[in-house]
């Protein structure tokens, strides 16, 4: 099973981790940390030094109740850090709904699109239908950032991500969006309570019908805030515990921000002959 990217077809034999850089003053888990761009350029170089197998960049926050940056900001805050981050020998994911911002990432060697939108504003999958091979990341939410909280109510939360996540890579392919380009997420904390997310990782597996690989977020992530106690700062074990949890339901792509700790725990997951081989 493989990922085609714009530069790299991602073997997805061996689980990939997708290391978050965040150029924004507002994330949830490392607000304001890399908003420089020479900060978020080291972190990039860290991380692969690290052991990523992708960058993701993003300079909109997707938190509960955060206010979207606008194409312009988002812009200025991506430009000097995903040139610089291109020539890093892995491919580079950016990860926003803009599609101007999806424009100019793609001409400035972007590989990746990673929208949680689902390319469904305006224009957005013209862009991605555009570039031949640019990969995409679809991901399952509810409603925006400042509403998505209230949008909760679910009668079985594994069978409607299946659902929807089946609309979206059917509008993707009917936009002459190669089913190869593309991996699915549900989406973790977006519109969904601590026992949704757990239901989904429980369930995983399921969502492997759809024929594509999955991609999964759970990070320093609420659930997991709520489940041990502690604070964002602190949820190093248990994100790490969540990302092998994934693979072993069959995740093949992990999105952390501690690269590090988690491509080690991947290593002993696999030579103990834990991580399940690719299902799709
Ligand atoms: N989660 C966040 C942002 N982008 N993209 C995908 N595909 N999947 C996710 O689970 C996901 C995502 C939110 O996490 P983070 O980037 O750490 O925080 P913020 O949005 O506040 O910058």
């Amino acid at each position: 099973m493989h990922w085609q990217t714009r530069r790299f077809r991602l073997d997805l034999d061996r689980p990939q981790v997708m290391g978050i850089v965040n150029l924004t003053p507002d994330s949830f888990s490392d607000g304001g940390r890399h908003d420089s761009a020479d900060a978020a350029i080291a972190h990039c170089e860290r991380l692969v030094a690290d052991g990523a197998d992708i960058l993701d960049l993003g300079a909109e926050s997707t938190r509960p109740g955060a206010t979207p940056p606008g194409p312009e900001e988002e812009l200025r805050r991506l430009q000097p850090v995903l040139r610089h981050a291109v020539g890093l020998g892995v491919p580079v994911s950016v990860d926003t709904s803009e599609p101007a911002v999806m424009a100019a990432a793609a001409a400035w060697g972007a590989d990746i699109l990673n929208d949680v939108r689902s390319f469904t504003r305006p224009g957005a999958l013209s862009v991605l239908a555009a570039e031949p091979a640019l990969g995409a990341c679809v991901m399952h939410m509810r409603g925006e950032p400042d509403t998505m909280n209230g949008l909760t109510a679910y009668h079985d939360v594994v069978a409607e991500v299946h659902t929807v996540l089946g609309q979206h890579l059917h509008r993707l392919q009917a936009a002459g969006v190669a089913s190869a380009r593309v991996v699915l997420d549900p989406g973790i904390g977006f519109a969904k309570t601590a026992a949704h997310n757990w239901c989904l990782l429980q369930r995983q597996a399921e969502l492997l019908s759809l024929g594509r690989p999955l991609l999964l977020g759970w990070s320093r992530k609420g659930s997991l805030g709520q489940l041990t106690g502690r604070p964002v700062g602190e949820r190093l074990a248990a994100s790490v515990a969540a990302a092998l949890a994934c693979v072993q339901r069959g995740a093949r792509i992990v999105r952390v921000h501690d690269v590090a700790a988690t491509v080690d725990a991947l290593k002993v997951w696999q030579a103990a002959g834990l991580v399940p081989a690719a299902a799709v």
